[in-house]
């Protein structure tokens, strides 16, 4: 039984900031189930990171609610080659959009951020209190703490200013429109493309690092139900972490997008590139007592995200 709403999106102003990206994309598939009018402002018409401008077209477009889904985000080594970009681009987002928010009377706003907020040692399944409680993972502290700077930012207006602000940690997402850049890609889509071109070429499918950590997928979609829903029914200062709850070895990962991709040769790996964190599996407790549990399994997920990428839906194809 999911727990009471408290927040009705019926005929309400929605706005998704970041609608082009993977999961804003998303959010405004799964908000076309509600009744209420979504809004979106393209990257040429409004730069997210200017806090003046943000605020003005807040104040032209009155949103009543506000997903902050937009983001520099990208895989471990473009996390870790460009710290200026995911330090600041992060928190100038987040600090436009959410002072905005409560300057322009916005009702409900969901920050989302990512697993990756969590100290690399942290205990598995790691909990929501697990925040701050030790050293975070080199490759991306600069993401990090800019996703820690804004759940502070949601907690410190609700604090002071009783705003409704929430956020949520998503674990690792994938699915259609994901970035298929190798560079600066996630392992799911990176994985993706190096099956797909493997098997075109009788070649051996390259895997980063040592192909042991372990990391929890969940599809785009499911994430998107989880935000809405968390929009709907949560009205609190901690985060939530949204996850599937169990994880998988990036070695078994790459044996299981090459089964759906039907490709059966080599697996080798690189160690020149990084591992990352060893595991990163979110205790999920929490969403699941709110009545929510995600739908896609993971077979299945890759095959629609496969199917999607060879529709040329995606990014750096
Ligand atoms: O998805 P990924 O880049 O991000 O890498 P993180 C996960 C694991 O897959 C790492 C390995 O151990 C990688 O070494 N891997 C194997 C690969 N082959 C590949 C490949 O071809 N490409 C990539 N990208 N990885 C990111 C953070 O961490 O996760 C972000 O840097 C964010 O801040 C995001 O939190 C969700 O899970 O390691």
């Amino acid at each position: 039984m999911p727990s009471e709403q408290l927040f009705d999106l019926a005929g309400k102003r929605v706005w998704v900031a970041g609608h082009r990206g993977m999961v804003g994309s998303a959010l405004v598939r799964r908000l076309a189930q509600e009744d209420c009018t979504v809004l979106t402002v393209g990257r040429s018409d409004l730069d997210l990171t200017e806090r003046a401008d943000v605020h003005r077209w807040m104040e032209a477009n009155r949103p009543d609610a506000v997903f902050i889904a937009a983001a520099k985000v990208g895989g471990i080594l473009a996390n870790d080659s460009f710290p200026v970009q995911f330090l600041l681009d992060n928190l100038l987002i987040s600090t436009a959009i959410t002072t905005s928010a409560h300057e322009t009377g916005v009702e409900k706003l969901l920050f989302l951020g990512s697993s990756c907020i969590y100290p690399k040692l942290a205990p598995q399944p790691i909990r929501e209190d697990a925040l701050l409680t030790g050293a975070l993972e080199p490759t991306n502290e600069w993401y990090a703490i800019a996703k820690i700077a804004g759940i502070k930012q949601a907690q410190a207006y609700r604090r002071q200013y009783g705003c409704d602000f929430i956020s949520a940690m998503p674990t690792n997402l994938y699915g259609p429109g994901d970035n298929f850049d190798l560079a600066s890609s996630h392992v799911m889509p990176a994985l993706m493309r190096k099956v797909h071109e493997a098997k075109r070429t009788s070649s051996p499918v390259v895997v980063w690092g040592t192909g042991t950590p372990r990391r929890e997928f969940m599809y785009v979609d499911d994430c998107a139900d989880a935000c809405v829903f968390l929009m709907q029914h949560y009205s609190d200062a901690e985060h939530v972490n949204i996850g599937v709850g169990d994880d998988i070895s990036i070695m078994e990962l790459t044996q299981l997008v090459m089964e759906v991709i039907g490709y059966d040769g080599e697996i080798v790996t690189d160690q020149t590139k990084p591992d990352g964190t060893p595991r990163k599996l979110m205790d999920n407790t929490k969403l699941t007592n709110l009545g929510w549990k995600a739908r896609t399994a993971l077979r299945e997920g890759i095959a629609q995200a496969y199917a999607a990428f060879l529709a040329g839906e995606g990014r750096g194809l």
